[in-house]
C-alpha cells in the first residue's frame, strides 16, 4: 500500500476525505515543527542528511533514500494494511471481531496507553538533541538523525490516533506532548528513562539498544491490541524500531572492537592504559550497560500489575507475539515470583498469569536484550580475552516493582544500602567515568574519518561505502 505524498500531511489514511481531522491536524503541524527547532537537534537543520524516508508501508522495500534537510522530512500517518478477517486475539473477548471505533468504556484507558507511548518518542529526541555536534563520523550522525526524524514520526503516529478518535481530549493530549519535556522540572516526560540525559555517544548506543528495544516489545503488545487502527500504527512503527536497535547493537560492538585493538597494541588490559590510549576499557562499557538496562526494566512497570490484568481481560494490550501462546484466555494459570521478604532475602509468590503481563513481557524483553551480549562476547572472546560482559540481575537497582529501593548487587542478592553505597561506583558510571567518556567527545565531520574511540561499521547505509558523505553540512 503506497502512501500519498501529495497532501501537506503524508498518509494512507486518505486523511483527503476527513476534513475536520485534516484541519485538526494540520493546525497542530506547525506546532510541531516548532517543537522540533526549539527542541530537536541543536544545529544541523540546514544539513543535508542522507535520510530514509518511508514511501509505503509493505514489509519490503518501504523505504527510499535521499539527502534530506530534517526540517522537510515528510513526517506522516502511515498504518499498516487493514486485514478485515482480524479478530480479537485475546483475553476476555477472543475471538470476536476487532474494533474500528473505541468502545466507550475503554476510552480514557486507551487514551492513556497511547498518551504514555506518544509521550517517550519526542521526549528521546529532546534526550539526544546536542549529540550532532560530538558525533564520531558522519556516518554515526546521519544514523542518530535518523532515528531523531523516525521518533518524530512516531509521535505522529500517537497524535493521530489521538485526533482521530478521542475528540477535544485527544487535541488537548496532543498538545501536552510537546509541553511536556524532557527532564524539565516542572512538566517532566512520564516515564522515568525518558528524564535521563543523554550527553555522550555510548549512553546513546545503550539508549538505543536497551531503550529502543522496550520500545519494540511494548510495540508488539499494542500491535496486538483489539482497537485495530492502534495495532496497525504500531506494526508499522515495527518496521522503523528495528534500525534504532541496530544503531545500538552495532554502535556497542564497534565500541567494543576498538577497544580490544587498543589492548592487543598495548599488550594489557589495564583500564588506565586502555584509557590513556585514548578508548573505552570494557569495565567502563559494563556500568553503562548496567546504568541504562536497569532504567529500561523498570519500563515495563510493577511486576503485579492490576492495571495490566484489565488491559490483557479488556483486550486493550496484549503479550509480545501473543500468537505463540497456546491459551489467550489466562485465567486459569499461575506465575511464580521472587520477592523481597522483608529481611534481607527473597521468597517466591505466585500470582494470577493476568497479573503478570508486565514481568511476561519483561522476560522476553531480557532474553531478548542477551542477544546482544552474546553477540558482544563472542568479539571479545575471538580476540583471546577472558572479560566478559553481562546483563546484571532484573533485581538490581530497581525504581518500579516488588525490587523498587531494595539494594541489591549487580547478580541479585540483597545486599545492605552501605553495602551498596560502597561498590556503587564499581557498579555505575561514576563522575569520572562520565567525565573520563565526555572527554572522548570531539565531533569527526570530516569524510570517511572515524573517532579513535570506536571501530568503523562493516558496512555503510544503503549500500554506500563507509566514507560516504552521509551529512552534507553548510
Ligand atoms: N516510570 O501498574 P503499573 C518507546 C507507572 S518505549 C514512571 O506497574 P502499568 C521508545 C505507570 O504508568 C515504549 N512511571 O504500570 C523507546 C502507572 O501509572 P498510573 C513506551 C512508571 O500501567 C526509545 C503506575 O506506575 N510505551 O516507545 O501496568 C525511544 C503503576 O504501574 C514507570 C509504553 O510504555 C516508569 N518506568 O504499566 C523512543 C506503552 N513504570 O497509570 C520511544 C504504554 C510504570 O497508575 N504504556 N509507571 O498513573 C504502558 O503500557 C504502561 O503504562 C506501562 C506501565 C508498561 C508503562
Ligand atoms: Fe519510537
Ligand atoms: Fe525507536
Amino acid at each position: 500500500m503506497s502512501i500519498n505524498y501529495q497532501d501537506r500531511i503524508p498518509n494512507n489514511v486518505d486523511l483527503g476525505s476527513n476534513r475536520t481531522l485534516q484541519r485538526a491536524l494540520e493546525h497542530w503541524q506547525p506546532e510541531f515543527l516548532n517543537w522540533w527547532q526549539e527542541l530537536g537537534p541543536r544545529d544541523f537543520q540546514v544539513a543535508d542528511v542522507y535520510l530514509r524516508t518511508a514511501t509505503s508501508v509493505d514489509a519490503k522495500g518501504w523505504a527510499t533514500y535521499g539527502y534530506v534537510r530534517m526540517p522537510d522530512y515528510r513526517w506522516g500517518i502511515f498504518l499498516a494494511g487493514r486485514d478485515p478477517e482480524r479478530r480479537i486475539g485475546f483475553g476476555d473477548s477472543y475471538g470476536q471481531e476487532v474494533w474500528q471505533q473505541i468502545p466507550g468504556e475503554y476510552r480514557a484507558t486507551l487514551r492513556r496507553l497511547i498518551v504514555t507511548q506518544g509521550d517517550t518518542e519526542p521526549a528521546s529526541v529532546e534526550q539526544q538533541r546536542m549529540l550532532g555536534h560530538i558525533a564520531p563520523s558522519l556516518y554515526d550522525m546521519r544514523n542518530l538523525f535518523q532515528v531523531n526524524v523516525e521518533e518524530g514520526r512516531h509521535l505522529w503516529a500517537m497524535v493521530y490516533l489521538l485526533h482521530a478518535y478521542f475528540g477535544r481530549d485527544g487535541r488537548e493530549e496532543a498538545e501536552e506532548l510537546l509541553e511536556r519535556h524532557s527532564g524539565d522540572a516542572d512538566k517532566p516526560r512520564i516515564l522515568g528513562t525518558f528524564n535521563e540525559p543523554i550527553r555522550d555517544w555510548l549512553s546513546f548506543f545503550m539508549f538505543t539498544y536497551f531503550t529502543d528495544r522496550d520500545g519494540k516489545f511494548q510495540l508488539k503488545s499494542l500491535a496486538e491490541s483489539s482497537f485495530d487502527p492502534l495495532a496497525r500504527t504500531c506494526s508499522f512503527m515495527l518496521t522503523e524500531e528495528a534500525h534504532h536497535m541496530f544503531v545500538g547493537d552495532t554502535g556497542i560492538n564497534r565500541v567494543v572492537r576498538r577497544t580490544l585493538e587498543v589492548m592487543k597494541e598495548l599488550g594489557t588490559e589495564d583500564p588506565a592504559a586502555v584509557r590513556n590510549a585514548g578508548a573505552i576499557d570494557l569495565p567502563t562499557v559494563q556500568k553503562y550497560l548496567n546504568f541504562w538496562f536497569s532504567s529500561s526494566l523498570d519500563l515495563f512497570g510493577s511486576e503485579t500489575s492490576s492495571n495490566a490484568a484489565s488491559y490483557f481481560a479488556n483486550g486493550l494490550k496484549g503479550r509480545p507475539d501473543e500468537s505463540r501462546y497456546e491459551d489467550h484466555i489466562a485465567t486459569d494459570q499461575a506465575y511464580v515470583l521472587e520477592v523481597p521478604d522483608g529481611n534481607g532475602g527473597f521468597k517466591t509468590e505466585e500470582i494470577p498469569m493476568r497479573n503478570a503481563m508486565n514481568d511476561v513481557t519483561r522476560g522476553s524483553y531480557v532474553k531478548d536484550c542477551d542477544m546482544g551480549v552474546t553477540r558482544w562476547n563472542r568479539v571479545i572472546e575471538k580476540a583471546g580475552y577472558s572479560f566478559r560482559l553481562s546483563l546484571p540481575s532484573t533485581r538490581f537497582r530497581r525504581n518500579i516493582g516488588s525490587w523498587a529501593g531494595v539494594p541489591t548487587d549487580p547478580t541479585g542478592k540483597p545486599i545492605t544500602q552501605d553495602e551498596f553505597n560502597a561498590q556503587i561506583g564499581n557498579w555505575l558510571p561514576s563522575d569520572s567515568d562520565r567525565a573520563y567518556i565526555m572527554s572522548l567527545m570531539h565531533g569527526v565531520h570530516e569524510q570517511g574519518k572515524m573517532a579513535a574511540w570506536i571501530a568503523p561499521p562493516d558496512r555503510g547505509i544503503n549500500n554506500n561505502p563507509v566514507d560516504y558523505e552521509y551529512v552534507k553540512m553548510h
